[in-house]
C-alpha cells in the first residue's frame, strides 16, 4: 500500500459494520423523545459518525474488497434509518393514544362570550334622540374642523369676544377651528334649508379646558325649531317634556335669565332633582345630588337672536326660533350617578360594564 500502513481485516470490519446497527437498536430502545433519537442516529450516521469512522478505512482496500465492505455499511445504515422510523411511529402511536385516554367531561358548561356593552355616554344620546324624534325632530351631525365663521360670526358672536380667544379655541390650519359647540350644524342645516327646521345636533366640541370637571373634548347635544310663531312657551313646553321623559314625570323646570350672544333672551335650564323630587331633602338628609338645593342644572336655551337668522338669510320678522344645548357628560352623571367625569373616559370595564 502506498501508505505504508497495514490493509485492515475485512472480514473484522464487516463483522463491526454488523455489530454497530445492532448497538443501535439496542440504544433507540431507551430513548423517549424524538430529538433524543436524532441525536443518536446523527451519532451514527452523522459526518463524524461511527459508521463514517469505520468507513475512513475503506480506502484503504484492495479495490476487490471494497464492494463487500460497501455493502455492509449500506446493510448498517438502512437497519439503523429502519429502526429509527419503527421508534418514532411508536411515539407517535403513544402520544395518540395519551390523547384518546384523556377524559374530557363534555357536559361541562361553555365559557359564555363576553358580550359588550354600550358606553353610558352612548346610552344617553340616544335616549335623548329618542325622545327629540318623538317629537319631529330631525338628527343631525357635522364636522369636527369648522370655519370661524359658522362656529362664531354666524351666530352672533364678534371678533373681539372672549370665547374667539385662543386661550379657549383650538386653532388648526389654514385658518380654521375645532368648533366649540355644535351650533355649526345648525348653521349648516339653516343655510342649506328653508324653514319650518326641526333638529337636534349631538356631537362633540372642543375647548382648551383640562381639569378635574372639564375635558378638551366633550359630547354635547344642541336642538334647533324655527318656524312661523314660535314662542318662549314652546322653548319651555319642550323642555318640560323632555325632563319629564328623562328625568321622571311631574319635575319641574325653572328657566334662569342668562345671556349668550346667540340667543335673547337666554336662560340657564333647571330641572327639579328628580331624587328628592325638588324637596332638597332624602332619607331626612341633604339630598346628595342636588345638594339640597332642590333643582340641578342641565344646559342652556334662548329664543334664537334675529343677527343669527339674518346671517343664514332667513327673515327675522316672518319666523322666530327657540334653541337649547346640554352637555351630554353632566346628563350621564346626573342619570346613573356618577361623581366623576374622568369615570368616562378612562375605559375601565368594571366601570363601564355596569351600564347594561
Ligand atoms: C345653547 C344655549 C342656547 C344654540 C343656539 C343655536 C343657534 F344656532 F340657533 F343659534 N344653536 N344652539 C344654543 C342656545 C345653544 O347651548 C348651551
Amino acid at each position: 500500500m502506498s501508505s505504508g500502513e497495514q490493509a485492515p481485516n475485512v472480514a473484522a470490519l464487516i463483522g463491526d459494520l454488523d455489530r454497530l446497527a445492532g448497538a443501535f437498536a439496542d440504544e433507540i430502545g431507551a430513548l423517549a423523545t424524538e430529538q433524543e433519537i436524532r441525536l443518536a442516529q446523527a451519532r451514527y450516521l452523522g459526518k463524524k459518525g461511527r459508521v463514517s469512522e469505520l468507513m475512513k478505512a475503506l480506502g484503504r482496500l484492495p479495490p476487490e474488497e471494497r464492494p463487500a465492505v460497501g455493502e455492509a455499511a449500506n446493510r448498517a445504515k438502512a437497519s439503523i434509518e429502519g429502526a429509527v422510523a419503527t421508534r418514532l411511529a411508536a411515539l407517535d402511536e403513544a402520544d395518540l393514544a395519551a390523547d384518546l385516554a384523556r377524559v374530557v367531561d363534555v357536559t361541562l358548561p361553555a365559557r359564555g362570550a363576553a358580550l359588550g356593552t354600550l358606553h353610558p355616554l352612548t346610552l344617553v344620546r340616544r335616549e335623548i334622540e329618542g325622545i327629540f324624534l318623538g317629537l319631529g325632530f330631525e338628527v343631525r351631525t357635522g364636522p369636527w374642523v369648522e370655519t370661524e365663521w359658522n362656529n362664531f360670526d354666524a351666530l352672533n358672536t364678534p371678533p373681539d369676544h372672549p370665547a374667539r380667544d385662543m386661550q379657549d379655541t383650538f386653532f388648526v390650519e389654514g385658518g380654521r377651528i375645532l368648533r366649540s359647540h355644535t351650533s355649526p350644524v345648525q348653521i349648516r342645516t339653516m343655510l342649506s334649508e328653508p324653514p319650518p327646521i326641526r333638529i337636534v345636533a349631538p356631537g362633540n366640541v372642543f375647548r382648551r379646558d383640562d381639569d378635574a370637571t372639564h375635558t378638551p373634548m366633550f359630547p354635547q347635544m344642541e336642538g334647533l325649531l324655527v318656524d312661523k310663531g314660535v314662542s318662549f312657551a314652546d322653548l319651555k313646553g319642550t323642555l318640560l317634556y323632555f325632563v319629564h321623559r328623562f328625568f321622571g314625570p311631574n319635575l319641574g323646570v325653572r328657566l334662569r335669565p342668562s345671556y349668550f350672544p346667540f340667543t335673547e333672551p337666554s336662560a340657564e335650564v333647571d330641572a327639579a332633582c328628580y331624587l328628592c323630587a325638588g324637596s332638597g331633602l332624602s332619607a331626612g338628609r341633604s339630598c346628595r345630588l342636588c345638594k339640597g338645593s332642590g333643582w340641578i342644572e342641565i344646559g342652556g336655551a334662548g329664543m334664537v337672536h334675529p343677527n343669527v337668522f339674518r346671517a343664514v338669510g332667513y327673515d327675522p320678522q316672518a319666523v322666530s326660533g327657540f334653541a337649547f344645548g346640554m352637555g351630554l357628560s353632566r346628563m350621564a352623571m346626573l342619570k346613573f350617578e356618577v361623581d366623576d367625569l374622568r369615570s368616562f373616559y378612562e375605559h375601565d370595564v368594571r366601570f363601564l360594564a355596569q351600564f347594561r
